[in-house]
């Protein structure tokens, strides 16, 4: 095995490399880590494992890894799995990977950490991230109204990427997007029975943050 993950179960950005690695049938080492506990944010850890302070970091061999969305690339390129076939295809992929770092799984994993793991959130706080998500969704909800998937006629990394944070219990986000947004919630069925596809927490275990939203029925 040449892959360790660094990671904690609630990450959706170490959810997305899991995942990665399992569709493209590799395995990993998970190292589980006390993100909760402030490890990430210790001069050790920032020295020793990432400066970027930063979960995931996936450990390829001697290499050490940080950032999803190139890793993503790497890995697709490596194995010729969930890949664009072209050129337009691989800039439609950029093209997805960047709005979801930046808008998507941003905000969507601010959001939901603050409102599920912390236990007194601002409620101005997560009302303004919950405006900026509405619309987030609507534009990705419209986009697969006419299509399979994000970025080509067949499952990538852009998939893979924007899936994540919508693939956690509904309870930690507040999101049901099956009521709320059906065509999200259809391509996340979707990709759901791709060979291999686990879920979340099945993916990513070992000791959970203390949640604090009543959990789904
Ligand atoms: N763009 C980064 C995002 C990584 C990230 O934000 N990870 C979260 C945990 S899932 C984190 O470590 N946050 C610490 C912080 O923002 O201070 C990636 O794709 O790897």
């Amino acid at each position: 095995m040449n892959y360790r993950l660094h990671y904690f179960p609630e990450s959706g950005n170490s959810y997305k490399l899991a995942l990665m690695l399992t569709l493209c049938g590799q395995t990993f080492e998970p190292v589980w880590t006390d993100f909760g506990g402030g490890v990430t944010r210790t001069p050790e850890w920032r020295a020793r494992v990432n400066a970027m302070g930063e979960i995931p970091v996936l450990e390829d061999g001697a290499e050490r890894l940080t950032q999803t969305a190139p890793i993503l690339l790497k890995l697709a390129e490596r194995y010729g799995c969930l890949n664009g076939a072209n050129e337009a295809e691989r800039f439609e992929i950029l093209r997805w990977l960047f709005w979801d770092n930046h808008k998507l799984t941003g905000y969507m994993a601010t959001y939901r950490y603050a409102r599920a793991f912390t236990p007194s959130p601002d409620p101005a706080v997560l009302a303004f991230l919950r405006r900026r998500l509405d619309d987030f969704l609507g534009i990705l909800d419209a986009h697969l109204q006419d299509r399979s998937f994000v970025a080509a006629d067949r499952p990538t990394i852009a998939d893979v990427s924007m899936m994540a944070y919508l693939s956690f219990p509904k309870h930690e986000s507040g999101y049901d997007l099956t009521a709320s947004h059906p065509a999200i919630a259809a391509w996340l069925s979707r990709l759901a029975q791709l060979p291999g596809w686990q879920a979340p927490y099945d993916l990513l275990p070992g000791k959970r943050l203390r949640c604090h939203v009543p959990t789904d029925p």
